[in-house]
């Protein structure tokens, strides 16, 4: 009966909306209006990255198109009008497929656009864009993120391309992206990553999941493994019209200067691939969950509402040496939480993972009854013999070496406001992405990046090609002062930075002190990283030649920061 009261309430909402002449913020879809955790956390389909020949693992091609098709997000929402990674236009899906590929086994994939010729979301000419001539066409080029690749194959943001390549960007240079996948195994994420669209383009749904495995290496680890137990939650938040689209704001917060673009999207329903608040029934044992958090803006706090602990085994794109066990893990945008939870340690039928993390992070306002639940676990009455184990050791990488580091740099952020206090646009090092390349690794070396936030969020910041550790993250005081100087020399030395940076040190959270490929550079702090440009699994150099151009970027992952334009680009040289 109680069902049959909500869901008639829902239906008389529906008839409202869509039965009156409403103005644009009227017709949004009220987030608490549907029901969480109706629908089923979706499998996600596989695409494979090498194929089997007499039983041997050899190279594979693959071709995956973008396609314009609706999606259901929930059982109650409208169809929403989606841009879809899929190997046909039937089977894209949002997040598209999840790519396995094997370690050392190369793949190559054959990245098509079959988009409309308008976009289906608001963009904003105004910010450093990629723009067709002819004005027709969605421009994008994907991005592997945390793949150690060839440039040609990076996505740089320059390499975009329309419908059938009919326009390419500046920097393009070929249609099929190579990935030799001789890297460490871990969690990577496709996506798109066209100049000054990487926000809307995600925001249509252009994501998905891309997982390097070496059996040899993991199989013996016995962590939970296989589709049921090992599973990716790939995580994001968006807002809707009530008739199923996607709300994105088309007035900017400053449109005398941008039109549309806002500085951070946050939305209030919170999606796992693919539905919003799901479901899953899970059996009274371990899992393995590898959560990426694919939002624009939004961070995420998650714990569970009856107490499980997260078992870190990785994060970002590489192995722990030590499991890490937390009650709560904050994720930043492209942060990636690789944990088991263990259900047999429930006390309760159901768990809610839920969030707490307040939007912009860390000063901005609390989550809403909406945004504070991520999905529920049903957890089976049974006991089980569970044959998967965390071990007290997983897998040791090279260790950061202070000092082999060749030189420091100083990587400052910075947001430029109106009088208003309105962001118009952020840059690093106070230069745009069009000015001249300044950061310059040679291959092979490891260098020390020292970060330095002087705006008011949390940025989250990706280095493509590199990874890194951070050291130390040490308070700036007298940081008003320490600004003033920035914004006239642009110079941290030549500002005394080391005067400045003396306050409070914060350690780095135990789960985060490995290698990753995303860190989130507290505001007000000076952030310590060495960044390294080689393997970290084996001595050997990279096999491809990582000096070509287009060269890489590195970048706020923060995704209307990047597009505006918290992003420089990135070449590397063999001799400096
Ligand atoms: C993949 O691309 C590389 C270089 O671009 C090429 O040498 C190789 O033959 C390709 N492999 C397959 C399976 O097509
Ligand atoms: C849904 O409603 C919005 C806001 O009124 C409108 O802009 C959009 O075109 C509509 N979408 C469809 C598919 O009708
Ligand atoms: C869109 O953004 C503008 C400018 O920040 C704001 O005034 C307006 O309320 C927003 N509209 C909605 C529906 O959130
Ligand atoms: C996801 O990343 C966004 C953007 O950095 C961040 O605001 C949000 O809190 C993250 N969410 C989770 C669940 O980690
Ligand atoms: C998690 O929370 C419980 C209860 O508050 C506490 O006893 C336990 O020590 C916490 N575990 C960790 C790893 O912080
Ligand atoms: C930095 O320190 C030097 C030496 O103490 C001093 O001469 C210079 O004025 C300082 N610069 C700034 C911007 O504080
Ligand atoms: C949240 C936070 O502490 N942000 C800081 C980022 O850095 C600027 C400048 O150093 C500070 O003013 C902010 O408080
Ligand atoms: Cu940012």
């Amino acid at each position: 009966m109680l069902m049959r009261l909500s869901a008639l309430i829902h239906l008389l909402y529906y008839a409202m909306c869509l039965g009156f002449g409403m103005s644009e913020g009227e017709r949004l879809l009220i987030a608490s209006r549907l029901q969480m955790f109706v629908d089923e956390l979706p499998l996600i389909p596989t695409v494979f990255g090498y194929q089997l020949v007499d039983g041997k693992p050899m190279p594979r091609s693959l071709t995956i198109g973008m396609f314009h098709k609706k999606w259901k997000f929930h059982q109650d929402l409208p169809a929403t009008p989606v841009f879809a990674y899929g190997t046909s236009e039937l089977t894209a899906t949002v997040p598209g497929p999840t790519i396995e590929a094997l370690h050392g086994v190369d793949t190559n994939i054959t990245w098509q656009n079959h988009l409309p010729s308008q976009h289906i979301l608001p963009w904003d000419p105004t910010i450093p864009t990629a723009a067709p001539a002819n004005k027709r066409g969605v421009p994008t080029v994907v991005h592997l993120h945390g793949g150690i690749h060839e440039p040609e194959s990076d996505g740089h943001a320059r390499t975009w391309f329309t419908a059938g390549f009919e326009e390419t960007g500046p920097a393009w240079t070929k249609e099929t992206y190579h990935y030799p996948n001789k890297q460490q195994p871990g969690n990577l994420w496709y996506h798109d990553h066209a100049m000054g669209l990487t926000r809307v383009n995600l925001l249509a749904g252009l994501i998905g999941n891309y997982i390097i495995r070496q059996p040899e290496v993991e199989v013996p680890l016995g962590l939970p493994r296989g589709d049921e137990f090992d599973r990716t939650l790939l995580i994001f938040d968006r807002d809707f019209f009530v008739n199923g689209s996607i709300f994105m704001n088309t007035t900017g917060n400053n449109p005398t200067i941008h039109p549309q673009w806002q500085p951070e999207y946050f939305g209030n329903v919170i999606i796992v691939n693919g539905k919003a608040w799901p479901r899953m029934t899970v059996r009274r044992r371990k899992y393995r969950f590898r959560i990426i958090n694919t939002s624009n803006a939004r961070f995420f706090r998650l714990y569970f509402s009856n107490g499980l602990e997260f078992i870190h085994v990785a994060s970002d794109s590489v192995y722990l040496e030590k499991p890490v066990i937390t009650n709560a893990t904050l994720l930043a945008p492209s942060e990636i939480a690789d944990v088991v939870v263990d259900f047999s340690k429930s006390e309760s039928s159901t768990a809610i993972l839920a969030n707490n993390a307040p939007y912009p992070y860390p000063s901005g306002d609390q989550v809403n009854e909406a945004s504070s639940k991520v999905m529920k676990f049903i957890i089976k009455s049974q006991f089980e013999v569970d044959r998967y184990d965390v071990p007290d050791r997983l897998i040791k990488y090279s260790s950061p070496d202070l000092s082999s580091a060749s030189r420091r740099r100083y990587i400052t952020m910075f947001e430029y406001t109106t009088a208003a206090d309105e962001p118009t646009h952020l840059y690093i090092n106070g230069l745009s992405f069009d000015d001249p390349v300044t950061e310059m690794p040679k291959v092979g070396s490891t260098e020390v990046w020292s970060v330095i936030n002087l705006t008011d969020d949390n940025h989250p910041l990706h280095v493509h090609l590199g990874l890194f550790t951070a050291l130390d993250q040490t308070e700036l005081l007298g940081e008003e002062e320490f600004k003033n100087c920035m914004v006239k020399l642009y110079d941290a030395d030549k500002c005394n930075v080391s005067r400045y940076a003396r306050g409070k040190k914060i350690e780095v959270p135990a789960h985060e002190k490995g290698w990753k490929n995303v860190f989130k550079i507290r505001p007000g702090y000076v952030t310590t990283m060495i960044v390294k440009f080689s393997y970290i699994h084996v001595d050997s150099s990279y096999p491809f030649d990582a000096t070509a151009e287009p060269g890489y970027v590195y970048h706020c992952h923060i995704l209307d920061h990047e597009d505006n334009v918290m992003m420089r680009p990135m070449k590397l040289v063999n001799d400096q």
